[in-house]
């Protein structure tokens, strides 16, 4: 069921119960005096009478609403207990199965947490908001709609369910800028406000979704695409990802987590039928594309500085309990390397940047805005612009070269190529592994 979040839901229930009791003062008299009183037929108040006279108090206790379409119901008012879906959880393996049943892990999640049942609302929260809004998206975009018009639906999707906070305090919003890369585009792709391009039949694009609450970032991301050649790649993608994250644990060295997904990612080749008029077809080996990685993630930052590569190495960095992580896989019809290249549009600010000497006015005034609006989290250019920020390119290019500012350029495989990403967002809970950005999807 769909319903207009504008509508009020709860009227019903409410003008009842204040006739429940209007009626019973008439009906069932107290005394012999009311007994004896010829019955008046009186017409029911309605509730909003009821309001007016101080009565009844509005939305006492509000219903569960339901997600309308386009999405833009708050899950607050979806999920009005507080209490969001949890993600997939998967118990410990081998060595770490002890974990699953540990009173001693159980103490320590609840310890961890004065109320273990609302520490991990935060990125259920973002989560259940990525799952709603990426549904939305993958029924509604089609070939023929412009980069900027399937970026306004994904983000006027998360702005609305996640209740964006336009305080200052950054309570939850975006989490950074949705990625919509194509073909050889593996990755930070998000058009700036002058973008024309248009999304066509033959396009392959990466949707690569952020939102945070209270800072906990679900990053999340999936491929569309429509030529029915390229289903082995996606297939690929999608398989080697969940390869990843079901390697993924405590104490798992990421360098052995990125030999599992190459090994998934390689056993697949994609075949497609010339487009130039010669007869055949082309058969391309799909490769995880080397110098990408997944990341884990820490509040309001989206890479808290550990890496998870998709190609086996030798990196002996470890998991830990209590860290949480995006997986994200790449596969590649082409070198299987990726260059910066092409028009900024994503950024974030440096962590541990407060006060810089700065000679421009332009920039000191600049990086107030970023600081206010955007704390550590990444932005792009349109989102610069929603804060009414107009002729900043020069403000902001020298706050980059200062290294105050970091920028992160479109990534590109060959030219031609054609380039695939899945991404999971997880927890390494004490007692089990929460895979929040689960959904039946993906
Ligand atoms: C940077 C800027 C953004 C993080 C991964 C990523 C999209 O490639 C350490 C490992 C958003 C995210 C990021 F605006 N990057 N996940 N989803 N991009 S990354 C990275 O820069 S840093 C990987
Ligand atoms: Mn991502
Ligand atoms: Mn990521």
């Amino acid at each position: 069921m769909t319903v207009d979040p504008t509508k009020d839901q709860v009227v019903d229930d409410a003008a009842d119960k204040v006739d429940d009791v209007e009626d019973e003062g008439e009906d069932v008299p107290k005394d012999g005096n009311e007994a004896s009183k010829p019955k008046k037929k009186r017409k029911r108040k309605t509730k909003a009478q009821a309001i007016a006279e101080g009565r009844v108090k509005e939305e006492v206790k509000p219903e569960p609403a339901t997600q309308s379409e386009p999405p833009r119901v708050g899950l607050t008012k979806i999920f009005t207990d507080g209490v969001f879906p949890e993600g997939e959880i998967c118990e410990y393996l081998n060595d770490n199965s002890y974990r699953t049943t540990s009173a001693e892990k159980k103490e320590i999640e609840r310890l961890a947490n004065e109320n273990p049942d609302e520490t991990y609302q935060n990125i259920r929260r973002a989560a259940e908001v990525h799952r709603q809004v990426r549904q939305y998206a993958q029924k509604t975009i089609r070939p023929g709609m412009t980069m900027i018009e399937i970026a306004n639906l994904i983000e006027d999707g998360t702005r609305a369910l996640v209740e964006e906070d336009t305080s200052g305090k950054l309570q939850s919003g975006i989490g950074f800028p949705t990625g919509l890369s194509l073909n050889s585009c593996a990755a930070h792709y998000t058009p700036n406000s002058n973008d024309t391009v248009v999304l066509k039949e033959n396009d392959i694009m990466k949707v690569d979704i952020g939102v945070h609450v209270k800072g906990k970032i679900c990053d999340s991301a999936f491929t569309v695409h429509w030529d029915r050649n390229y289903d082995p790649l996606i297939k690929a993608v999608k398989e080697a990802t969940n390869t990843g994250v079901r390697e993924a644990g405590i104490d798992v060295r990421v360098g052995d987590i990125g030999a599992a997904i190459q090994e998934v990612m390689e056993s697949y080749e994609v075949t497609v039928p010339h487009t130039d008029g010669r007869v055949g077809s082309t058969t391309y080996p799909v490769k995880a594309i080397g110098n990408l990685t997944g990341h884990n993630i820490a509040p309001y930052r989206i890479h808290g500085g550990k890496s998870v590569p998709i190609v086996k190495s030798h990196d002996q960095d470890k998991m830990e309990e209590g860290e949480y992580f995006a997986i994200e896989t790449f596969g590649s019809t082409g070198r299987g390397r990726v260059v910066e290249s092409g028009e900024v549009s994503h950024y974030a600010l440096n962590p541990g940047i407060k006060n810089p000497p700065l000679r421009l006015e332009t920039a000191k005034t600049l990086l107030k805005t970023i600081q206010k609006n955007f704390g550590t989290l990444p932005w792009c250019r349109r989102y610069l612009e929603r804060t009414g920020t107009s002729r900043y390119l020069l403000a902001l290019n020298s706050l980059v070269n200062q290294e105050i500012v970091q920028d992160y350029p479109p990534l590109y495989d060959a030219p031609g190529s054609m380039t695939a990403q899945f991404e999971h967002t997880f927890l390494l809970r004490p007692t089990c592994k929460e895979i929040v950005s689960r959904g039946d999807d993906y």
